[in-house]
């Protein structure tokens, strides 16, 4: 398969990769997770605090980041709500202090009044795990030039993983994002502020995950670009046994790869440092490559 390219426009930035743009190409936008919450399924609250937060997404960014994904609230399984007071005041200071610096930073958040002030705050993107389903929350983002991450999810965070169901989960989960795709669109959002996600993990079972996967060029063939988010999740330990989610790392990458190589051209991750040399690695491998080609000078 060859390398998918192009530009997501999100606030002021305009981010790029694949193969176009010559030997130094980015294979795929490598998007770092900050998550402000004191029961973060995967980092277990290490960054709850606001200064820590902000200097985690420093460090992601000095490892290779293209953008960072500031979330309060956590949405893995069975994970406690948190009012949207708590939720603004954990991740709004982050994100002005984060935006402050000139990074390109999300908003992990399904409430639009969250969005509105967070696009206040300075942040170029919308990450939302309800795909604009809630009330007031697709006006929000057409109203301003943020990029959207459309991601679908089967039931809500708390009881999603009890018995989800499917037909056929590529063609669900494509019809799913292909409606909200539109639906953004007819609202004034351009197709190129789009990135769709297949949701890997919200409700969703091990197989259907895999499935997804192996399927993704399928979701790939629809004109948006896709985010694949498979950083440390509950598969991964199921197929490896690893029980601790900080020990997936490995996992993560493999999965990252496996998604870029079937067309993803952004990876979601905690694992920034790693996952950012996996893929020049990937790339410099694939036999389009013009990394160091016999007969060819060296860049
Ligand atoms: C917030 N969050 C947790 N997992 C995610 C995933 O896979 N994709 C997106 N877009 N957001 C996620």
């Amino acid at each position: 398969m060859m390398l998918a390219s192009g530009i997501f426009a999100a606030g002021r930035f305009r981010l790029r990769w694949g193969a176009m743009h010559g030997g130094n190409a980015e294979p795929a936008l490598v998007m770092g997770i900050v998550n402000v919450t004191p029961d973060s399924f995967s980092d277990g609250g290490v960054h709850f605090d606001t200064a820590a937060a902000i200097a985690h997404g420093e460090r992601l960014i000095a490892e290779g980041a293209h953008m960072l994904d500031v979330g309060g609230e956590s949405t893995r399984p069975g994970a406690a709500e948190v009012s949207l007071d708590e939720e603004r005041r954990r991740v709004l200071p982050v994100i002005a202090a984060l935006a402050a610096r000139g990074y390109c930073v999300s908003v992990d958040t399904r409430h639009a009044a969250l969005m509105r002030e967070a696009i206040d705050a300075g942040a170029s993107i919308v990450n939302d795990v309800a795909a604009l389903r809630g009330p007031g929350a697709i006006e929000v983002c057409a109203a301003s030039d943020v990029g959207v991450v459309l991601m679908h999810m089967q039931g809500e965070p708390g009881t999603m993983q009890r018995a989800p169901t499917y037909d056929d989960v590529v063609q669900e989960v494509g019809d799913f994002l292909r409606d909200r795709a539109r639906a953004c669109e007819a609202a004034g959002i351009a197709p190129n502020r789009i990135v769709i996600d297949p949701g890997f993990g919200f409700g969703k079972t091990v197989e259907h995950n895999l499935e997804l996967t192996r399927r993704l060029d399928e979701l790939v063939s629809t004109r948006y670009p896709l985010l694949a988010g498979w950083s440390r999740k509950r598969t991964l330990g199921d197929l490896t046994g690893r029980q601790i989610p900080a020990q997936r790392a490995a996992a993560s990458i493999a999965a990252a790869c496996a998604c870029v190589e079937r067309g993803a051209s952004i990876v979601r991750v905690h694992d920034v440092a790693p996952t950012v040399d996996a893929l020049k690695v990937w790339r410099a491998m694939r036999p389009d490559s013009e990394y160091f080609a016999v007969g060819t000078p060296q860049r």
